[in-house]
């Protein structure tokens, strides 16, 4: 029975690294912070500038609870910066975020 458990244990963490890394990463940047505990959401924001070379794009957002931050207009790394090129600027997006190795990172972005 305890071999069971202990199986059961290291299979959850050995499944999830990368959901268990950024969930303590966001912890550390946001001590006490409700807002750590938040799994990311769509957030409604506008493409203000893209930069495909530079696999950034400059987003007016709303407020991303998952990272604490207010709604404001400025520029984001995108984890697939590939997909920039299926963008325009002026166009109205609903756009995931997360930290990646703690920067405020796009992790997907679909036209609305
Ligand atoms: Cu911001």
């Amino acid at each position: 029975m305890k071999s069971v458990q202990t199986l059961a244990f290291v299979l959850v963490f050995a499944t999830t690294p990368a959901a268990f890394a950024a969930g303590s990463m966001a912890g550390m940047d946001m001590k006490g912070g409700a807002a750590s505990q938040q799994a990311p959401q769509p957030v409604a924001a506008e493409i203000k500038k893209i930069d495909a070379r530079a696999g950034k794009v400059t987003l007016k957002h709303g407020p991303i609870a998952n990272l604490g931050m207010g709604p404001m207009t400025m520029a984001f790394p995108v984890r697939d910066r590939a997909s920039l090129k299926d963008f325009k600027e002026g166009e109205a997006v609903s756009v995931t975020f997360d930290n990646v190795d703690g920067t405020p990172t796009v992790v997907e972005m679909r036209r609305k």
